[in-house]
């Protein structure tokens, strides 16, 4: 066994590392792993024998680390993104020959891939970024991976990496080569920031269900559980049903989720994704509302003033039918999502067009199928609308969803109506809902905008009834018409 090279090796041994060397070793690939502080080491060799004496060796230097990997080498890294990774890549690469390959599993902003790609291969080595999205459980028993970069550096990993993703009945392994250059990185940048939009209406909903329906934990868990049976089947639905039984040790008879304190904390994919958004001129209204959500939740001390300083609004005539309130929230949450999930995709899409990517959107969707923390039946739909149209502008103007759209709208509007005249915020389902209205309309207040812009810079307008750009003096021509 000593002897024998191993078919993969592994650097980074934190939560998502010692997993995934864990779930790669007992897929049947001998696996190698090294972690700057050692002791990560020997609890990852621990485990892999606990585990089932998976077939995993550890190693306390990077050099008998990479000496011990078969040619051409591959070597997944799930160090911190940032300088740790130029770091990581610096004590390795000097050990490689040409040929061998990096992968960065980590959440690194797709531009430092590209750079990384590139400086690796002027020493001919290969270089692949991919995103790894399922967390800690996901990580040992099928993430979905989102690798990008070199085709020839996928090859070599490509065995590996289809038997280590997630396998969703039907639809297969939750992994493909997303594309080259920083692609995969991109995708997953992307798959968190419709994770911070998928989170942000579940807490909307949650919110409405509770401070205006008076729903308990209790019936929210009923409700939510009832919800991951349906069209909203997924797995944040899934732990929030789970989160609403879980009892808090430390004030008995106390749900633990009352006792969270209500900041929410990030680590950056969310806001790049909404920056990303804005460089490309793609509308992300739902985003960018979980992304400030997110920046206002951190006001804690703000927020309490504030409420002292403004009270609730004056509680509308009774409580509403908690029937009809479940129903109406839970078509508002499935629209206002649909809504996310087509600003998702249209990043993705500018962006391919703009780098000459090709991603395949259906293939996008499919990969997040299973394994990852957006992983929703959902997203079979979304599959299907870009298999019936692999071009398609808009989600929302796929049959399928724009009959679902059409089915809920009524529901939409009434919950943030409700919201509304309660005071209480839906930024997403807001947003998505003011999405869809802009969207859906062929003649826009723009026209007016355009006027302005005319009036004060002389940027021009087009005229809807023929072509050519003109400029008015507007501020001549009312001048005369005042003085009429
Ligand atoms: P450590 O256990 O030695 O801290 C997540 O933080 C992972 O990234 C850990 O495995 C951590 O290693 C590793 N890491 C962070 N910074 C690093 C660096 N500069 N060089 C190598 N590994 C690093």
């Amino acid at each position: 066994m000593e002897t024998e090279l191993s078919r993969i090796g592994l650097t980074g041994l934190a939560v998502m590392g010692q997993n995934l060397a864990l779930n790669i070793a007992e897929k049947g690939f001998p696996i190698s792993v090294y972690n700057r502080t050692t002791a990560k080491v020997d609890e990852t060799v621990a485990r892999a024998k606990a585990e089932g004496d998976l077939p995993l060796r550890g190693f306390h230097d990077p050099h008998s680390f990479v000496l011990s990997l078969q040619k051409p080498r591959v070597i997944i890294l799930l160090v911190k993104a940032g300088p740790a990774v130029d770091q990581t890549i610096a004590t390795l690469a000097p050990l490689l020959d040409r040929g061998d390959c990096l992968v960065d599993g980590g959440n690194e902003w797709y531009e430092n891939t590209e750079r990384r790609a590139e400086a690796m291969a002027a020493r001919g080595l290969l270089y692949l970024g991919m995103g790894v999205s399922g967390g800690e459980e996901g990580a040992r028993r099928g993430p979905s991976l989102m690798p990008g970069g070199a085709a020839p550096a996928y090859a070599l990993l490509e065995d590996v990496l289809l038997r280590t993703a997630a396998q969703v009945p039907g639809s297969g392994p939750c992994v493909t080569f997303v594309g080259p250059g920083g692609a995969g990185h991109f995708v997953k940048m992307v798959h968190n920031g419709i994770e911070y939009g998928d989170m942000q209406l579940i807490a909307e909903a949650y919110d409405l269900l509770r401070t205006v329906g008076g729903l308990s934990n209790p019936d929210l868990h009923r409700v939510f559980s009832d919800w991951n049976r349906g069209e909203l089947l997924s797995f944040l639905v899934e732990i929030t049903a789970e989160i609403f039984l879980v009892n808090d040790d430390l004030s008995p008879g106390d749900h633990l989720v009352d006792r969270v304190l209500d900041k929410t904390g990030m680590k950056g994919t969310g806001k790049w994704t909404v920056q990303q958004a804005a460089e490309l001129s793609v509308a992300a209204p739902t985003i960018a509302a979980a992304l400030d959500a997110r920046f206002l939740s951190a006001l804690k001390e703000d927020r309490v003033a504030a409420a002292a300083v403004f009270p609730p609004a004056a509680a509308a005539a009774g409580r509403p039918d908690k029937e009809k309130l479940v129903d109406d929230v839970r078509q508002a949450l499935y629209a206002a999502k649909v809504c996310s999930y087509a600003q998702g995709m249209n990043i993705l899409k500018a962006k391919s067009k703009e780098k000459g990517w090709g991603l395949r959107m259906g293939e996008m969707a499919r990969i997040w199928k299973g394994g990852c923390i957006i992983r929703a039946k959902f997203l079979d739909r979304i599959e299907r609308a870009y298999e019936r149209d692999a071009e398609l502008g808009s989600l929302l103007l796929d049959s399928e969803f724009a009959q679902e759209m059409a089915e809920r709208e009524a529901a939409w509007r009434r919950v943030v109506c409700l919201a509304v005249n309660a005071g209480v915020g839906v930024p997403g389902m807001a947003a998505s809902l003011a999405y869809f209205d802009t969207f859906r309309r062929a003649r826009l207040p723009a026209n007016l905008v355009q006027a302005q812009r005319d009036y004060f810079g002389a940027h021009t307008y087009e005229r809807t009834d023929r072509p050519g750009n003109f400029h008015t003096e507007w501020s001549k021509i009312a001048a005369e018409r005042s003085l009429l």
